[in-house]
């Protein structure tokens, strides 16, 4: 499964590297052409797989501010906060064999991560926190995902101007060691500001990449049909870049 998610990554990113091919002239010998395009994809993997750095717990932000959306207002999700998120739902479908619906006791009992990392928000800060979650790659491999899926784009309960915020990744950083669900921020459950009860951390990524308030996760062939089709509520809205990686 991590094989097939990988190649599908790279034969999306290869789509862009074929103009390099076609450009490489006629006095250049093919073997060389493949050489070097082995080699590229070869540097450009090992950029994309590659960890995030690690601190240490003397390294933790004394406060992990929230940003964007800290308080959704959406009657559903203030129901959930009221209860203590016992009823809420996570479920992973669309492209998949074997959709799922998980309470916060079902992905609390699965493999757990734990990570120190830093969150680089655009609008100029960075926080370190410790996060602790379940890996994406462990519920993808549970769901199963068709030969088709290319993205998995992450629904979010809150709406920022109206519009619902969602985010999106490539299999590459969907089965990336660090890519979590988090539940957990410094060991306490996550605070509303900081996308109780899930989150994602997708860590070679912007800030904005890291979905809070996650009821859905969705595999998808195209990201046409989502939102304006930009791939996320900052993409659709304000250009922001769909590859966030740092
Ligand atoms: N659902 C949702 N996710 C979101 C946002 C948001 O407004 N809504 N803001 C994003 C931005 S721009 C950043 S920097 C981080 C902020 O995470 P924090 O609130 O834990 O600091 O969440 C990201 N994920
Ligand atoms: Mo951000």
């Amino acid at each position: 499964m991590k094989r097939r998610g990988v190649l599908a990554g790279m034969a999306a990113l290869f789509a862009g590297g074929c103009s390099k091919v076609a450009a490489t002239g006629p006095g250049a010998s093919l073997l060389e052409a493949v050489e070097g395009w082995n080699r590229s994809i070869h540097n450009l993997l090992g950029r994309r797989t590659a960890l995030a750095r690690e601190f240490s717990p003397e390294d933790i932000s004394p406060e992990f501010r929230g940003n964007g959306t800290t308080d959704p207002a959406d009657a559903a999700y203030r129901h959930h906060v009221d209860t203590g998120f016992q009823f809420w739902k996570l479920t992973v479908t669309g492209l998949v064999e074997n959709p799922l619906s998980l309470s916060l006791a079902d992905i609390r009992a699965m493999p757990q991560r734990t990570q120190i990392t830093r969150h680089d928000c655009v609008e100029g800060w960075s926080a370190i926190g410790q996060w602790t979650g379940t890996p994406l790659a462990h519920l993808l491999k549970q769901a199963r995902l068709k030969p088709e899926a290319r993205f998995i784009v992450f629904h979010c309960a809150d709406k920022l101007a109206g519009s619902a915020y969602y985010e999106s990744i490539d299999l590459i950083d969907a089965f990336h060691p660090q890519t979590i669900v988090a539940h957990t921020l410094n060991g306490v459950p996550l605070p509303v500001k900081n996308g109780a009860p899930l989150r994602m951390r997708i860590e070679r990524q912007l800030g904005y990449k890291h979905a809070k308030y996650v009821q859905k996760i969705e595999a998808v062939s195209s990201l046409a049909n989502i939102g304006k089709g930009k791939g996320g509520y900052w993409e659709d809205q304000a250009r922001y870049q769909w590859y966030a990686g740092i």
